[in-house]
């Protein structure tokens, strides 16, 4: 690599071999990824901002004011009412995590972190580098946090409470509500809406019933919701939002050499910026109106597959609150496995063991068609 320069003609050569090797959302046989082929506007704006860097604020100013911008709408979007909220485009759902608990962790100058079960493996990442205690709640009998266990685990050195708001295997939303109404004063409340928040705000424009997830129960702390995901921008996006600006100075550090003018206080020092100015184009292109029309897609798709799975025989784990599908089938990994040589790259649920179906904008009613034409063979030879 390193002797002499290489013909761009070669490098471009095995940029392509390399590429013609991963699997890409535009041929929908991806039914496992919760990400999903980006808006048009958002790679052109990934690719205008591509030298772009808020670890340095202040050479990026026009930069610093999109990545505001597409703040203060996802604040408005889960329910913040004041100018307050604040927050940054991050990497993903693990930096909005795992700088979410950094945060409560230094207000508090406690330990312990009670999260459900079927949290995102991003909470022990933030268990384990913030030197916090994990302290896991099991689930009730709708796959959400038991809200009397969490009565019995809070205790004088709790942290933080999480509740998720669209779980990461069923889609499942927990009891912010019931959570805020148990947890004592000046304990942390956040939400992993990493998922939800680009679906949960459109479900219910779309007349479902969803429960407050958001800045509009009192006592959320922070939310994290991602761009990256159904919010329809490039990779890396996420978004960590805080209800009070303040609390960031809890993870402040100087950098006196920087031009550091309205630098987020982050965990990460360079930042993927072009992901900020792609969440503001994906945002402001699409508008509401654009992400009910996506979500609405990918929820009719999803009662689409529910209706096959159905016809065959097959029954969910529960009924899907969200484009995530779980479907009982026996040995879930073997069918996986099946399913894999066939061309179809689908997940496996632990909890409970069941085909993790993940219905994103690029899944057709005809990949479903297929997927489950080939299912049914594969269940058949297995019988
Ligand atoms: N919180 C929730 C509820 C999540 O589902 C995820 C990721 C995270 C946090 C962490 O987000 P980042 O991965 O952005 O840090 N959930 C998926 C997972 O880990 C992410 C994913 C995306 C998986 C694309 C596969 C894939 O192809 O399973």
């Amino acid at each position: 690599m390193w002797v002499k320069p290489t013909a761009r003609k070669t490098v471009m050569y095995e940029l392509e071999a390399a590429l013609a090797e991963d699997h890409h959302f535009s041929g929908g046989h991806v039914i496992s990824s919760m990400c999903t082929d980006p808006l048009d506007i958002a790679k052109e704006a990934h690719a205008m901002f591509i030298e772009s860097n808020l670890g340095n604020a202040g050479l990026y100013p026009g930069t610093l004011r999109l990545e505001k911008m597409a703040i203060d709408a996802m604040g408005r979007l889960l329910g913040a009412k004041d100018g307050n909220i604040a927050g940054g485009i991050v990497s993903g759902g693990t930096e909005a995590n795992i700088t979410a608990l950094w945060i409560a962790r230094n207000i508090t100058g406690k330990k312990k972190v009670i999260f459900p079960k079927s949290a995102h493996f991003s909470f022990h990442k933030a268990c384990d580098i913030l030197a916090m205690e994990p302290v896991m709640v099991p689930l009730n009998e709708n796959f959400t946090i038991d809200l009397d266990e969490v009565t019995r685990r809070v205790d004088s050195d709790t942290a933080a409470v999480v509740g998720i708001a669209g779980t990461t295997e069923l889609g499942a939303v927990d009891d912010i509500h019931g959570l805020a109404d148990i947890i004592p004063e000046g304990v942390f409340l956040h939400v992993d809406a990493a998922f939800g928040g680009f679906v949960l705000p459109f479900l219910r424009d779309l007349g479902h019933r969803v429960p407050d997830f958001d800045f509009s129960v009192e006592k959320v702390s922070s939310i994290a919701a991602d761009p990256h995901k159904m919010g329809m921008a490039t990779v890396p996006s996420g978004a960590l939002l805080v209800r009070d600006r303040k609390w960031f100075r809890t993870i402040h550090k100087d950098a006196p050499y920087l031009d550091t003018v309205g630098q987020l206080s982050a965990l990460s020092g360079t930042r993927c910026s072009a992901a900020a100015a792609a969440s503001y184009a994906a945002m402001r292109s699409l508008g509401r109106e654009g992400y009910i029309k996506i979500v609405e897609g990918c929820m009719d798709v999803t009662h689409h597959a529910l209706g096959k799975a159905r016809k065959m025989g097959l029954e969910p784990v529960m009924e899907p609150v969200m484009n995530i599908l779980c479907l009982r089938v026996p040995d879930p990994k073997a069918v996986q496995k099946s399913l894999d040589v066939k061309g179809w790259k689908v997940s496996v649920a632990q909890n409970p063991p069941s085909l993790r179906l993940v219905i994103m904008p690029h899944v057709t009613k005809d990949g479903i068609d297929g997927l489950f034409s080939d299912l049914g063979d594969v269940l058949e030879d297995r019988r």
